[in-house]
């Protein structure tokens, strides 16, 4: 399952962010290290079904399928809060970075409405610049990679040097439990124009800059601008957008209450929809009615909570993920059971069939032999590149 990390300054609303989407409850109060432990939970990905294009129905096994919407589970982790200098063990330190060293993306929370200060404590909103609680994150994750590598650094660089190891290869073995891979590492030297040849003769700023082109690459984030709420977040969201970080404007709080109350059947609300509706007016208190009021009134000017905007867009966006169906029979659009359209996968941008295969087991990948379109029925060619919402069959020497 993928992971995506929820990180940030203390008390900008991440586990908020988490509980809204996970429907698990944890601590949240106003005041910073609320969180001491990570949180693991499971929400969903949201991405129009091809059940109702191919008008079938359709029986979901390793995800869901509601109204035609596929819900695909992604897994997260809400992380402790991070002050400056964690990486030299301020605040919780970064020990629990550890847990997500296996994420594709990162979701940096940000405090937009700028009513918190870079340690999580309270101020004035509007008096702080959220693209600050960004650029921290940012710091000490490089920092904390920087720490990792520099024990490596002389012996990895001296070796390089002579030849006697790929300088690309020694760096993705340090990092290769953080998925960082061998192209990440040519692309970050390429982008930090730092001379590949003469690794010993990089000073620790250019060794700094190289391991942030490095978490750059590997872990892209993606900015939630949480307390949108808040009128002071305006200005908050606009100069984080300023900034040049990939900003999506939300509120957890917004969508935590929204969710609760969709359970308990006070109101009828979907994850991702712009709008609620409340089942009977009548039954609401008049604190109630006013608090959904408010509810709606934002959602209708930020179009939505935000919040699974949020998901959709780390995966479909920022990752660039194509969902795929695969199945067994390419007429029936079923598995081997009988059900038909199963599964869904995300793969990486520029992944063909036999990428799909392995993604499915390792052995189909070994056997592969080509693939078969289940819409066209027809062979797809060698160099094929999977696209959204293909239906595929893999034929395989195994299977014969
Ligand atoms: N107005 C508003 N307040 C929010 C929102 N999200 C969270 N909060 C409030 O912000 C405060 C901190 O929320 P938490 O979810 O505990 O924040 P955190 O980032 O997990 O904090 P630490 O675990 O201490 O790092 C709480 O008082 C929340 O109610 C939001 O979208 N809007
Ligand atoms: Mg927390």
């Amino acid at each position: 399952m993928e992971l995506a990390g929820l990180v940030g300054k203390p008390n900008v609303g991440k586990s908020t962010l988490f509980s809204a989407l996970t429907m698990v409850d944890v601590p949240i109060a106003n005041y910073p290290f609320t969180t001491k432990k990570p949180n693991r939970g499971v929400t969903y990905l949201r991405y129009n079904c091809v059940c109702r294009e191919l008008g079938v129905k359709d029986n979901p096994k390793n995800s869901l399928c509601v109204d035609g919407v596929r819900l695909v589970p992604i897994q997260i982790i809400d992380c402790p809060g991070i002050v400056p200098q964690a990486h030299l063990g301020r605040g919780l330190g970064l020990q629990f970075l550890d847990e997500i060293r296996q994420a594709s993306a990162l979701i940096v929370v940000a405090d937009a409405s700028g009513g918190t200060d870079i340690e999580g404590n309270v101020v004035e909103p509007g008096s702080h610049d959220p693209a600050e609680d960004v650029r921290l994150v940012e710091r000490e994750l490089t920092e904390w990679l920087l720490g990792i590598i520099s024990r490596d650094w002389p012996r990895i660089s001296r070796s390089a040097e002579a030849k006697q190891s790929s300088l690309a290869d020694e760096v993705a073995r340090v990092f290769s439990g953080l998925g960082i891979e061998r192209w990440h590492v040519e692309n970050a030297i390429t982008k930090s124009e730092l001379n590949s040849a003469h690794p010993t003769s990089w000073k620790q700023e250019e060794l700094r800059r190289f391991v942030n082109e490095l978490r750059r690459l590997a872990k892209p984030i993606i900015v939630a601008a949480n307390k949108a709420d808040i009128p002071a977040a305006q200005i908050g969201i606009r100069r984080l957008i300023e900034a040049g970080y990939e900003t999506i404007p939300c509120s957890a709080e917004a969508e935590r209450t929204l969710r609760i109350a969709a359970e308990r059947g006070f109101i009828k609300y979907r994850p991702g929809d712009k709008s609620f509706t409340i089942v009977d007016y009548s039954k609401l208190t008049t604190v109630q009615r006013r608090a959904l009021d408010r509810l709606a009134g934002f959602m209708e000017k930020n179009g939505g909570t935000g919040v699974q905007d949020l998901i959709d867009r780390v995966y479909l966006g920022l990752l660039g993920y194509i969902p795929v169906f695969p199945v067994e029979d390419p007429v029936k659009l079923t598995d081997k059971n009988g059900n038909v359209l199963p599964d869904v996968y995300l793969l990486k941008p520029g992944s063909g069939p036999r990428d799909l295969a392995y993604k499915i087991h390792s052995e189909l990948g070994e056997a592969y032999l080509y693939a078969v379109d289940g819409r066209t029925k027809l062979k797809l060619s060698s160099d094929y590149k999977l696209k959204p919402g293909d239906v595929v069959s893999i034929v395989s020497a195994a299977r014969r």
